[in-house]
Parts: C-alpha cells; structure tokens; sequence
C-alpha cells in the first residue's frame, strides 16, 4: 500500500487526491454528488498519479450545511465500493469528522481514516483502532462554522505543534499505530492569512515531530487573497507553490485537487534536482 511502503522521506510527497461527494464543497461542490460521477471523478484522479484518493461526504467549508451521519455514509460507501471494486492500485481516505462514518467507509474497505477535527469524536480513535486503520489528525481551531471569527495566536506553529502532539498521544494511547499516525497543520481551518503563511514556512517544525506530514493548501482561499484569484478552480499556480513548499520542507503528503499537474510538477522535480 502507498501509504506505508512510499511514505519516505527520500520519496516525494504522496499526492492524495480530493474526491468531494457533495453538494456544496467550496471549489467543486455538486460536480460529483451522484455516485457514477464520483467514481468516474476518482478513478481519473487515479489514473493521473494519485497514490491516496480521499473520499468525503461533507463539505466543511464555514457556510456548509450541516449532513447527517446517514446522509454521509450513504454519499461515500457506494463511492469506496465502486472505487474499489475498480482494482485501482490506491488506497483510500475517508474524510470525515464522525465515527459512525469512519466504521462505514472502512468495512467498506477504506484504510485511513481523514479526520479536520482531530478525532474529537470519542469513538473517532476506538474506531479506527479496531479497523488498524491509519490516521491523519488536522488541526482546527474551533468547529467549521466559528473557525473564521477573528482567529489569534501568539505563535501558531508553536500552538499547532502542540495540539497534534498532544492528540498524537491520545490516538497511541487508544491503540491506533503509531507509524501510521500523519499530522496536518489544517491550512484555511481557523486561520487568518497571516497563520496560513506563517504555517507554511515553518512546516519543517512540524515535520521534526517525526510523523509524517500531510498539507492541504490546494485552491484554499488564501491562495485568492495573495494572487487576486476569486474563483478556486484558477488558483492552480498557487496550488503549486505550496506542493514545491512542501516538498522542500520534507512533507510527505499533498492534498491537491489538481492531481495530473501536481503528480507532473513533482516527477519533473524530483528527476531534474
Ligand atoms: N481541507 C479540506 C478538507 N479536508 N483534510 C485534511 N487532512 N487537510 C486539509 O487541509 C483539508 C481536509 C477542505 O478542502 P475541500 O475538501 O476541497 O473542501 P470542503 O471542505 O468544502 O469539501
């Protein structure tokens, strides 16, 4: 599997591609909510060099509505199922901040478990223990609808550092394998400009945490506000320059909607450096 045999810090990053199974994700809400569409929309992602796709069931953008457990499980498991059923040669991610929905996607073959809140919910880790899933553990400052109320730190590197690590601990202590165990600094979630950028320079604070790290920046709105770009889908070259900050800073995993120009940016890269 990628995620265990790849992950190296020699390698480039991992590309985890973005498979949005909603109505209202902030760049590509509505394009996959039906299943083919979704399975299709995977499956190119697949094909174009991605080594984890990342399926998720709810939007959590500030304005999204809010889905039920049943809702979610019923957008994503038919999505893992046809993936799968597929033969692809990838693992699969469940985005979701909910247990009940975790179980679903990983009896339904999932192997990692893709949590924005950092497994805040109490069966989040027993879960995923139980499945000897991995584990991705983001950072968030508050919940997706209060995260953007004025946001403020004294040293946010320093803040999320010490947040993961302590939600790390949590997650070995609950049995959950500590070699499989990524950590996210959650660009865009609860963060002002100023944070995202002074997370992405001190990514490699992060990284000496010696877990591997996975980034997701691509088309966040951010990108908009340093290049004037209002619409996500146009915020590619921004995108990119945060995978090169990535690979630069030894990050070993990239969460991109833009996989075919992501996986062609980092062969390219690593063969000419
Ligand atoms: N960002 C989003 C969703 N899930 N997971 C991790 N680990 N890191 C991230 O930065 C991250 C994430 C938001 O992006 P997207 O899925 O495209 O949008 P939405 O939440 O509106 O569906």
């Amino acid at each position: 599997m990628a995620e265990q045999t790849a992950a190296s810090p020699t390698a480039g990053p991992l590309v985890w591609g973005i498979v949005n199974v909603t109505p209202d994700s902030f760049s590509d809400g509505g394009r996959f909510l039906r299943p083919d569409a979704a399975i299709a929309h995977a499956l190119r992602l697949a094909r174009d060099g991605a080594d984890i796709l990342d399926i998720g069931g709810e939007s959590t953008r500030p304005v999204a509505a809010p889905v039920s457990t049943n809702e979610e499980i019923a957008r994503v498991v038919p999505v893992i199922e046809g993936v799968l059923a597929a033969g692809v040669d990838v693992d699969v991610s469940i985005d979701t901040r909910h247990a009940l929905v975790a179980d679903a996607a990983l009896a339904a073959g999932a192997t990692i478990v893709n949590d924005v809140s950092g497994a805040a919910d109490p069966r989040m880790l027993d879960v995923t223990a139980r499945h000897g899933a991995g584990l991705v553990l983001m950072h968030m400052r508050g919940t997706p609808q209060t995260m953007q109320d004025r946001p403020v730190y004294d040293d946010v590197v320093a803040e999320v550092a010490t947040y993961l690590d302590e939600r790390r601990s949590a997650a070995v202590a609950a049995g959950v394998a500590p070699d499989r165990i990524w950590l996210d600094p959650g660009i865009g979630f609860g963060k002002a400009l100023e944070h995202n950028v002074e997370l992405l320079r001190g990514l490699e604070a992060l990284v000496r945490m010696g877990a591997p790290v996975l980034l997701g920046a691509s088309r966040k709105s951010f990108l908009g506000s340093l290049t004037g770009r209002d619409i996500p889908e146009e915020r590619l070259a921004g995108s990119l320059a945060c995978v090169l900050r990535a690979l630069e800073a030894g990050v070993r995993g990239v969460r991109v909607h833009d996989v075919r120009e992501t996986r062609e940016l980092l062969d390219v890269f690593m063969r000419i450096r």
